[in-house]
């Protein structure tokens, strides 16, 4: 059991003992995969507990909502007051928290409509995503022979429940052969990210990640690392890689909540470079890191603290 289900989740707009957050069998949800949810950080900074870009994670849980038709019956200020006082009333410094929005139960059939939007919100304590020693070491990859969802197939940027059974089945070939994560490539072959995280590369000195036409997910870890990294001054380019563009980079890394900023030392068993963490990859990591930290300025306007 990896949750001490001593806490309180936040269920429909009250809190419930971690155990008695239950739903039906026949919930639209369990049936058709109807959800949206978000995966979002808090940090324990120097000057105290603060959520990791929280209006940007609400804004994309209420896009993805509204992609798929849901009503969430909150408003944005509500919901992100909700996540909040989830983190506080469960004692939480620094955690993983996750916003579900569902399709609850009232008829099964694949028109959802008639179906109650229900909304949750549970926050644990989520420690290395990709092992301890990935922040340092960095990961081995394989690009997969799942692809990422064809555009006109599940809309990516639509942070789904549903996705995931694509990620799922990336992520199990990836471990079954050995690797730490999977790369997935999109309808056109090009690089698209990974099972839960977002890609980039560095060659010659420029940052490379693929652009959201490429079947990705919109991360906000993604967009942080863009505006970390122009901010230093060095070029960004979104454009669409080739998958033997990842074996000939200086660098590769993914990005995400989970992940955080996690190097990758190979790809398909070619070594990246050096075979280990990246200069410029340490660079990112450690200015995004200072942040999350408190160490420096919130420049951004990054954190929300409790
Ligand atoms: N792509 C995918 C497919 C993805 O799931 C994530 C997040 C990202 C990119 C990066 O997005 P962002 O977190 O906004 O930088 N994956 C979440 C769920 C992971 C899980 O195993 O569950 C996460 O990192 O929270």
């Amino acid at each position: 059991m990896a949750f001490d289900e001593s806490g309180k989740i936040w269920f429909n707009g009250k809190f419930v003992d971690w155990k008695e957050a239950n739903i039906h069998v026949l919930s639209h949800v369990v049936h058709y995969g109807s959800s949206v949810f978000e995966g979002i950080r808090c940090y324990n900074t120097k000057q105290g507990p603060a959520i990791f870009r929280l209006e940007e994670h609400v804004a994309r849980l209420y896009n993805s909502a509204k992609i798929y038709r849901m009503d969430i019956p909150y408003s944005q200020d509500e919901f992100r007051e909700a996540i909040l006082e989830t983190v506080k009333i469960n004692g939480l410094k620094a955690c993983y928290i996750r916003p579900l929005v569902f399709r609850g139960y009232a008829e099964l059939g694949v028109y959802p409509l008639n179906c109650p939007v229900e909304s949750v919100i549970a926050a644990w304590a989520w420690g290395k995503y990709l092992g301890e020693e990935a922040l340092e070491l960095g990961v081995d990859v394989g690009v997969s022979s799942w692809r990422r969802m064809a555009p006109d197939t599940m809309p990516n940027l639509a942070k789904a429940g549903s996705n995931y059974m694509n990620s799922q089945l990336a992520k199990m070939e990836s471990l079954f052969n050995g690797y730490h994560e999977a790369i997935m490539l999109d309808y056109g072959g090009m690089v698209s990210e990974g099972s839960g995280e977002n890609i980039f590369l560095v060659k010659e000195g420029i940052l490379y990640t693929p652009p959201l036409s490429s079947s990705l997910l919109n991360g906000i870890t993604r967009d942080s690392i863009i505006t970390l990294a122009r901010d230093m001054d060095l070029e960004v380019v979104e454009q669409q890689i080739p998958r033997e563009m990842l074996y000939l980079a200086d660098e590769v890394f993914l990005t995400g909540t989970a992940a955080e900023v996690t190097p990758i030392r190979s790809v398909d068993q070619i070594t990246i470079g050096d075979g280990v963490r990246g200069q410029l990859t340490k660079k990112l990591q450690d200015s995004f890191f200072e942040i999350l930290e408190g160490n420096t300025e919130d420049r951004y306007g990054w954190l929300t603290f409790l």
